[in-house]
């Protein structure tokens, strides 16, 4: 049953580019093929996509209470346990989640305060609280280098400097088991606020986007051999723990919505047809100027964004679509299709023009002449050395090893950093522990400067694309960079700079 379905697999592949090895494997030749050196199990029978109710009431994010009392001090408990949840009739799913929540608790804290998270760990498995995006020391970004092991507990405690204003999130990051932990549920979302924000009267909206591939038995599936080579796509894209919900727009004519791609791998081409869509925020806060005019937006996986959707002269009902996008997977994969993420009533409120948004949101300044130059390749390579399957993601030829440094940067010096991308499919790079600018894109030799500066800590890298960004790290020590298709970067696609 394996050799037959990664002979399927296999029969399909594009051949150019790739590592010859493989077309000795598309012979058949080999001796039997072992797919557990994947990791990766035959699929299972998947649930229904009718089997999760669709149209309820959009669900706000449940926020975590701070406890400390002390202004610009937020100070509370984050607990990783599992939790069941009763999705199908019969058989409850145990997801894994923090406070018992999925998605994860709100944590919203202003700049300039202080955080303190006393986190413990009731998994089997050792974890880690990774704080995606925010500025924090080596030694509390929740890496693979400081594992909490089952039982345990640990502190978290950093403070986010003024400027640090954005849209985060918090997720596991282990040495092993990342992409299966934050499957089952775990990862939530972060909000730091501006003491300044000149958007802060426009009703908020959070849509977290996450994925749930679940089982006909009502099991979280685990991960078969192509969700191991494209990376994890199940049969939902759900916002806010919900499929399909309604987001009843009665909160003015104007609404700012804060969107996170918490998903494996699913990339977010998020279209919202006939509505005004303007894009105000990136990872990182705000943008300079608002960009308005948009058709669509591409959220890679681990990316955020803030809009500003106006109702505008819509009157009825318009489904937030995730339109097809073509990534570049690998193998006998279904069709690229459209996903209605949820559905927008504009029917309550009355449309019209809105006033314009103020030109410009905030200063960032240009991080100036880069000191230094780095570059970092992303390729992949399949095999059957010995006769065993294996898909190697690689940066640098390299796969991860925690025991070595991969670059040396120095602390607070601002680094051009070249990131191409080598391979067919595409690849959203992340850096741990700060925020990047883009500076431009480059395919087939063209050159595209940014069209606008903004902060980031992932940008997504099309197949033969070349992507050069400034970047400066304010902390010393070790920390990661990888590809946030969260089974590439378990498969090793992840580098280490220290940072001295
Ligand atoms: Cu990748």
């Amino acid at each position: 049953m394996k050799r037959r379905t990664f002979l399927a697999t296999l029969g399909s592949l594009p051949l150019i580019g790739l590592n010859m090895d493989w077309a000795q494997a598309a012979t058949g030749s080999m001796p039997a093929m072992d797919m557990m050196n994947m990791g990766a199990v035959a699929p299972v029978k998947l649930a229904a996509v009718e089997s999760l109710g669709a149209g309820a009431a959009l669900n706000d994010i449940i926020k975590l209470a701070n406890t400390s009392g002390q202004p610009g001090l937020f100070r509370a408990s984050l607990i990783a346990a599992p939790v069941n949840v009763p999705l199908l009739p019969g058989t409850p799913t145990e997801f894994w989640a923090y406070n018992g929540n999925v998605p994860g608790p709100l944590i919203e804290v202003t700049e300039g305060d202080t955080v303190e998270i006393l986190f413990e760990n009731h998994l089997s498995q050792a974890t880690t609280v990774h704080w995606h995006g925010l500025p924090v020391p080596a030694e509390q970004d929740g890496s693979p280098h400081d594992p909490v092991a089952p039982g345990g507990k640990r502190l978290y405690r950093f403070t986010l400097p003024v400027g640090s204003a954005g849209t985060y999130w918090y997720h596991p990051h282990p040495h092993d088991n990342t992409p299966e932990q934050v499957y089952r549920g775990l990862a939530g979302i972060f909000i730091v606020r501006a003491k300044v924000d000149l958007l802060k009267d426009i009703p908020e909206r959070l849509l977290v986007i996450s994925d749930l591939k679940l089982a006909a038995d009502g099991r979280i599936a685990p991960s078969d051999a192509n969700d191991e080579m494209n990376g994890r796509e199940g049969q939902f894209a759900l916002v806010n723990a919900q499929r399909q919900p309604l987001l009843q727009f009665d909160r003015g004519g104007r609404e700012r919505w804060r969107i996170w791609n918490a998903n494996s791998a699913r990339y977010l081409r998020l279209v919202l047809p006939d509505a005004g869509l303007t894009l105000v925020g990136t990872d990182g806060g705000l943008l300079e100027h608002p960009v308005t005019g948009l058709t669509e937006l591409l959220l890679a996986p681990a990316e955020r964004v803030e809009i500003i959707v106006d109702a505008g002269t819509n009157k009825g009902r318009v489904a937030l679509v995730a339109a097809p996008y073509q990534r570049g997977k690998m193998g006998d994969v279904a069709a690229e299709k459209a996903l209605n993420l949820l559905t927008v009533d504009f029917s309550k409120v009355a449309g019209g023009a809105q006033k314009p948004l103020p030109a410009t949101l905030r200063r960032i300044d240009d991080m100036g002449s880069p000191k230094a130059k780095k570059r970092i390749v992303f390729s992949e390579k399949m095999s059957m050395a010995g006769g065993r399957h294996s898909v190697k993601f690689l940066i640098n030829g390299k796969q991860f090893d925690m025991n070595r440094i991969d670059l040396e940067s120095r602390v607070d010096q601002v680094e051009l950093w070249e990131i191409a991308n080598e391979s067919d499919m595409d690849h959203p790079f992340h850096i741990h522990g700060t925020q990047f600018q883009v500076v431009e894109h480059e395919s087939d030799g063209k050159v595209t400067p940014a069209p606008y500066r903004a902060w980031r800590d992932t940008v997504n890298l099309k197949s033969r694309e070349i992507v050069r960004i400034k970047l400066a790290h304010h902390f010393k020590g070790i920390y990661m960079f990888h590809c946030h298709v969260l089974e590439h970067e378990g498969a090793g696609m992840m580098g280490q700079v220290n940072v001295v």
